[in-house]
């Protein structure tokens, strides 16, 4: 959504300047200069299209340049910027920091210990939004000895703790 400044008709205007052809033209990132011809215009009409998919990860927004030139090459108007922005849509999982986050933890450790592991992970969708929110959970474990749910992992930080009692062995943990 944008909003295009009045055009300024003088008055008295016999019309004849209205019947000339105008002629659009857009320059900037994203038009005639890298990464190019991502937006045409139509000369003519001046609609403005979109020629692919845009990528809010890799460009966040576009601020092109619109000419409307009389046919006859004397410039009609100013250029007017609009600036184009990309709105973020939740099209990245997060994606762990490492391959393998692995610790140690005692033998008998009570519950509620902090084992000396944060699993952490990142998101590419916009920051602060609710598209890069990340929320950790266990999915297995494995041995499944001498329960299913040795440990617990905080959803907003990504730190295990031990949740029951039963540690009888030095256990490795992965992101699955
Ligand atoms: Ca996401
Ligand atoms: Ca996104």
């Amino acid at each position: 959504d944008w909003v295009i400044p009045p055009l300024n008709i003088p008055e008295n205007s016999n019309g004849k300047d209205q019947s000339k052809t105008l002629s659009y033209s857009i320059t900037g990132p994203g038009a005639d200069q890298d990464p190019l011809h991502i937006f045409i215009v139509q000369k003519d009409t001046g609609d403005l299209y979109v020629t692919q998919r845009l990528d809010r990860e890799k460009q966040d927004f576009y601020k092109l340049l619109i000419h409307a030139v009389v046919e006859d090459g004397s410039a009609a108007e100013e250029p007017i910027e609009i600036v184009i922005n990309v709105i973020d849509i939740n099209d990245n999982k997060p994606v762990f920091t490492e391959d393998i986050f692995a610790g140690e933890v005692f033998e008998s450790s009570p519950i509620g210990t902090v084992w000396m592991i944060q699993v952490n992970a990142t998101d590419l969708d916009e920051p602060g939004s609710d598209n890069s929110i990340i929320k950790y959970s266990i999915q297995s474990q494995d041995p499944q000895k001498p329960n299913s749910s040795l440990f617990t992992i905080n959803p907003d930080t990504g730190v295990i703790t031990v949740g029951a009692a039963g540690l009888d062995s030095q256990v490795r943990f992965s992101k699955k």
